[in-house]
């Protein structure tokens, strides 16, 4: 028998958020970092992921020699607590210097500020450990279409992931594609588009992407489909499982919150295509709903993994040599009800 997949996850000190959204201030007090860190140990999870100034905190104020003892610091304690790093990704969408866009702000003084800031988390991820950079190009689209020219944005970010490949010799870069919020439109929306982009840079093998549930359903499109287009690719390099309601701001629920079957389907085709054996992460990008008590509070994490690992079983243990029977014959009826009696099961 085939050897079985064994996954590794983790999740940001970020989705131990505090509740509060555009309507209303925070549910639950700041909980320090430290105490994430202690957490994330006790649930069992394997890694951590990082915004820049997560694992520098005040980055913009701190010299890079500054930068560079606190990242050591925090690799430091990373290992004696045993976790791992998972990426590194520059929020490049709090500043005042990213209010037009960060790469693609119309600022020739802003777009350095963002390349700078980048290359600095690429320094960040070498210290702890990993190669990988996260790219979620929060504010890179328009507000307005008339503000800005697609193709010029888009050569705009080539030009900045040149820089940062170029800093690096080993950094990945991986672009994580949302379709919209806090734009009107992003320029690199969905999975096609990021891997479109790769060929265009300087070095396109290390050019690759990041799918997260939720961006996928805001886009219309299909989670399942999405990882299995970019696993085509050998491209899947991380991966943000959660859930969506439709088209809507984005909610990072649960993974499988609100539509089990389509998480059954994604656990589906990252075990048909081996997702983690290449030492990739399974992480959550979830978060508490607003009303969650504080000693409910890390439920959403440790709920996503107990759901994914059970549809891992139901992915295993689900009959594929009937199901190829049944797709032989075109009865596809016969199919829907064997997934969802598989599922009630
Ligand atoms: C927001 C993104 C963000 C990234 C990391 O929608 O998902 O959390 O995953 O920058
Ligand atoms: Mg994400």
């Amino acid at each position: 028998m085939a050897k079985q997949q064994t996954y590794r996850f983790c999740f940001g000190p970020w989705n131990i958020s505090e509740g509060s959204d555009p309507y209303g201030p925070t549910t639950r007090p700041p909980q320090t970092f430290d105490w994430k860190l202690a957490k994330l140990k006790e649930l069992g999870f394997d890694a951590m992921m990082f915004h820049d100034d997560d694992a520098v905190p005040d980055i913009d104020n701190k010299s890079e020699q500054q930068i560079r003892k606190e990242a050591k610091e925090l690799k430091k304690r990373l290992d004696g607590e045993g976790i791992a790093a998972e990426m590194v990704a520059p929020r490049l969408w709090f500043s005042p210097m990213t209010i037009d866009g960060a790469y693609t702000s119309n600022d020739k003084k802003c777009r350095q500020y963002a390349i700078d800031r980048s290359l600095r988390s690429i320094d960040i991820g070498k210290i702890l450990g990993t190669d990988l950079l996260v790219l979620w190009l929060a504010r890179e689209g328009t507000y307005l279409r008339e503000s800005k020219s697609a193709k010029r944005s888009l050569e705009l970010m080539v030009e900045a992931f040149d820089k940062m490949l170029a800093h690096d010799k080993k950094v990945r870069l991986a672009i994580e594609p949302k379709p919209n919020e806090p734009m009107d439109h992003a320029y690199i929306p969905t999975i096609g588009h990021a891997l479109a982009v790769a060929p265009l840079t300087r070095d396109p093998k290390r050019v690759g992407a990041l799918i997260e549930t939720a961006h996928c359903v805001l886009a219309g499109l299909d989670p399942a489909d999405e990882i299995d287009f970019a696993m085509t690719f050998g491209k899947l390099w991380s991966l943000h499982l959660n859930d969506q309601n439709g088209l809507k701001f984005d909610q990072d629920k649960p993974f499988g919150s609100t539509n089990l079957r389509s998480a059954f389907d994604q656990v589906r085709v990252l075990e048909r295509n081996k997702y983690g054996s290449r030492g990739e992460y399974v992480c959550f990008d979830v978060h508490p709903f607003r009303t969650t008590k504080v000693e409910h509070w890390l439920a959403h994490l440790d709920n996503s993994r107990r759901t994914f690992l059970k549809l891992v079983e139901k992915a295993r243990s689900f009959n594929d040599s009937k199901a190829e029977d049944l797709i032989a014959e075109r009865n596809y009826q016969a199919l829907d009800q064997m997934v969802i009696e598989h599922l009630l099961g």
